[in-house]
């Protein structure tokens, strides 16, 4: 079993501002003159940390980490306005011309997954492959699944505190409920649906409930980020047409990818995985058969750097090993 690489230090980090509003933390490691990949975070609003840029040998990759808007380290923090899909496919290529790069590789997991989807249906001459976790296609019935009706009869006792929040008259339409809440001029409402929300998915990502994945759930500033910004993406369809992703499949053809999902992925159940893997003939699609949605799984972990180092071997023959 492969683990994280050694932590690393960035070289270098940079503020960008994107909008008159938005300003986006963002870092480079590893080897300036590596593969370039940027790795690309869930949630929406879920943010990236120190073992974002462990994924990846240091001594092929120039890795690139950065802050969605509003998410992590990036300002003003959980912040909905100029908010959606096309911004942020959209700020992803001011990265890539501001680091003067003319393809990446795409390195995301759930709504890391998402995103990376789409900016590379939106511009595939700009991705030399896509390494995905934990697909998160944002259909209908997957956020269905996981915020109305479906992993409420796996996980019943953690269902129950998301649930019994939201008084009986609105649980119809449950994510609505929340985004009223966390949108709310209310601030002590605000932050006890920000934990609520963000604890139903902490309590879900892994085979076995974790105590660092509750914890870093519960953190309040964590929490608001995420819950804010993924109840904002949900009421408004992730800025999606229906069926977006699958439907322009064709535009992936010719970009290699690897999938790596978990076979009791509960977040994201793996049929999103198979349906985008039957669509895309260039992809491989590993099921971990030991694994939920987390990318901190033994398994998970374990392909995404056995991924992550087949790339290398593809794009720098002569020098991985
Ligand atoms: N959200 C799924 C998702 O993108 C519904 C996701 N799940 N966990 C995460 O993101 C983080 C660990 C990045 C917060």
């Amino acid at each position: 079993m492969l683990l994280l690489f050694p932590e690393l230090k960035p070289y270098a980090t940079h503020r960008l501002k994107v909008s008159a509003l938005h300003e986006l933390h963002v870092e480079e490691a590893g080897n300036p003159a590596g593969i370039p990949v940027v790795f690309v975070h869930g949630g929406p609003g879920g943010g990236t940390d120190g073992s974002s840029r462990r994924y990846f040998d240091p001594d092929f990759y120039h890795i690139i980490v950065f802050d969605q808007r509003g998410a992590g380290r990036s300002t003003p923090h959980a912040e909905l306005e100029e908010n959606n899909t096309q911004a942020l496919v959209q700020d992803m290529e001011v990265i890539r011309e501001f680091l003067q790069l003319d393809k990446w590789m795409l390195f995301g997991g759930s709504w890391g997954s998402t995103l990376s989807l789409v900016y590379a249906q939106t511009h595939p001459e700009r991705v030399m492959a896509l390494v995905l976790r934990g697909i998160f296609l944002c259909r209908d019935i997957d956020l269905q699944w996981f915020y109305q009706d479906g992993a409420s009869r796996l996980f019943p006792d953690f269902w129950d505190n998301y649930y019994q929040h939201i008084p009986e008259a609105e649980r119809h339409d449950m994510i609505a409920a929340y985004h009223r809440r966390l949108t709310g001029a209310d601030e002590i409402a605000r932050m006890g649906a920000a934990k609520a929300w963000s604890l139903w998915e902490g309590c879900c990502s892994t085979l076995r409930t974790n105590p660092h994945v509750v914890d870093r759930f519960s953190d309040p500033h964590f929490a608001m980020a995420l819950a804010r910004i993924e109840a904002h993406y949900f009421v408004n369809n992730t800025f999606l047409e229906k069926d977006q992703i699958l439907n322009n499949a064709d535009k992936l053809h010719g970009i290699p990818g690897i999938i790596v999902h978990g076979r009791y992925d509960v977040v994201c159940p793996l049929d999103n995985a198979t349906a985008l893997h039957k669509r895309w003939p260039d992809s491989e699609l590993y099921i971990i058969r030991d694994a939920g949605h987390a990318a901190s799984e033994p398994g998970i972990t374990d392909a995404l750097i056995k991924a992550t180092n087949e790339m290398a071997k593809l794009f720098r023959p002569e020098r991985a090993s």
